[in-house]
């Protein structure tokens, strides 16, 4: 027997619809994974055959036929493109729905996902770009993962923290501080009524201030403070590094000295999240994600893959907290996409709802959630925004909005409290807190000079 079709690509000449990744009659299964790409094909190519090969390349197809197909339950294990959509207003471009079927995937492995679903396809000659704009993951599934380590509710009894969103700092200037004058800003700005401060991104273990200095005098600001204030408060101690052994040992000397939370950017991998979520599990500790790179590939609304994804891999891998943006602060996101990224860490179920970015419906399947986390050039004055915008569950975070204040470290925190319990107040005595924000916020201020 020879195979039925050659040289599909290499020739030029593609044939993908024809070869079972197009089943426009295909009803998805309730334990299918599906995703939805933003499919924008080459000048001349048919859009439904460059979804049909976005189908292929992501599941079982390469270039060519191999006879080794005939050896596999090839039907069941072939994507299926099943919706081929015009993308409004964005000529050119197409919304295309593949479903897969549950044993194309590891149990419990982001990236064994993400191998296949942005594996090589984003490379695809056919296509001059493409976006994984939202995945469709069955309860099945989604019950192989851990989950978020602590979830939101453990983590408010932990803090004995209830009804408002959480106050937080990045500690300025981003690199240059010593050990102690670092530990001095920690201090001021938990004193001053934060709940948590917080390293930045690109904190590790460089010259100025090694990690086990910057640990040791951040965990003495914590515990001066908690004793000054009778609160309990966190830093965010950032443990990546360049192994596992290494981020191991930095969480490990953060729990020895008592710290209730540590910190990972998204660089460093979706397995190595996987195991300091694991960590973060056994050991009792929050786990905050800071989404650092992000941005390289979730931006551009062609190509890349969205945000909205990336938010369910990190819930599924097991963060307790996530970077989600402010919609006013000084990075970019508009109010309707950010709200979809919200209600994905934050509800149990995610009805589709096409106008906050959200193409499908998500079970969460009891899941804990995840703390979504405001951060980015945003301030006091924009309290009642924030809280209108972003809900209580959050936590709001003023890194230049509290170590920028010209009064000094502790009265930008005593400022964003201030106003964050006065917003709290009014809107639950009724008030109208988006209309009102400023007056109660011109009020507020009078009161804590
Ligand atoms: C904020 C921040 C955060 C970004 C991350 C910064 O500092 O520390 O890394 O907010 O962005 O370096 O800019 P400021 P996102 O509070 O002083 O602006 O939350 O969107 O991932
Ligand atoms: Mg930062």
């Amino acid at each position: 027997k020879s195979p039925p079709q050659r040289s599909r690509y290499s020739a030029g000449v593609m044939e993908y619809r024809t070869m079972g990744y197009w089943q426009p009659d295909y009803e998805p299964k309730d334990t299918d994974v599906i995703a939805c790409f933003r499919v924008t094909p080459q000048e001349g190519v048919d859009p439904v055959e460059a979804s049909a090969a976005v189908a292929g390349e992501s599941s079982t197809a390469t270039w060519t036929v191999v006879w080794t197909d005939r050896l596999t339950a090839c039907e069941k294990y072939r994507a299926k493109c099943y919706r081929v959509d015009p993308v409004p207003n964005a000529p050119g471009s197409w919304f295309a729905f593949i479903a897969y079927d549950l044993d194309l995937f590891e149990p419990g492995s982001i990236a064994n996902l993400s191998a296949s679903i942005i594996g090589n396809v984003f490379g695809f000659k056919p296509l001059k770009a493409l976006r994984l704009e939202d995945m469709r993951l069955p309860v099945a599934y989604v019950k192989t993962f851990q989950g978020p380590a602590t979830g939101i509710v453990v983590e408010r009894e932990r803090l004995d923290k209830f009804g408002r969103p959480l106050l937080g700092a990045t500690v300025k200037p981003k690199l240059g501080l010593s050990g102690r004058n670092y530990g001095r800003v920690v201090y001021e700005a938990l004193k001053g009524g934060l709940d948590f401060t917080k390293d930045d991104e690109n904190i590790n273990s460089q010259p100025f201030m090694h990690w086990r200095e910057r640990f040791l005098y951040c965990m003495e600001a914590v515990n001066l403070a908690q004793a000054a204030t009778g609160e309990i408060k966190g830093t965010y101690l950032n443990v990546t590094a360049a192994t596992m052994e290494d981020m191991y040992e930095r969480a490990e000397f953060a729990k020895e000295l008592g710290s209730c939370i540590i910190m990972i950017d998204l660089v460093i991998g979706y397995t190595a999240i996987q195991s300091m979520a694991k960590w973060a599990r056994r050991n009792d500790m929050i786990l905050h994600l800071h989404r650092a790179g992000h941005s390289t590939y979730t931006r551009q609304k062609n190509h890349g893959v969205s945000f909205r994804v990336i938010a369910k891999w990190m819930r599924l891998a097991g963060v307790d907290h996530i970077h989600a943006g402010t919609v006013v602060g000084k990075l970019e996101g508009d109010p309707m996409t950010t709200r979809g990224y919200y209600d994905i860490c934050r509800e149990d179920h995610n009805p589709q709802q096409l106008e906050h970015g959200l193409f499908f419906d998500q079970s969460w399947a009891s899941l804990n959630k995840l703390m979504p986390v405001a951060s980015g050039g945003i301030h006091a004055g924009q309290m009642h925004q924030l809280l209108d915008l972003l809900g209580e569950d959050v936590v709001l975070q003023f890194g230049g909005g509290t170590i920028g204040h010209p009064m000094g470290i502790a009265a930008g925190a005593t400022a964003n409290r201030v106003a964050l319990e006065a917003m709290i107040f009014a809107r639950n005595a009724g008030r109208d807190t988006l209309a009102e924000g400023q007056e109660i916020l011109e009020d507020a201020a009078k009161t804590c000079l």
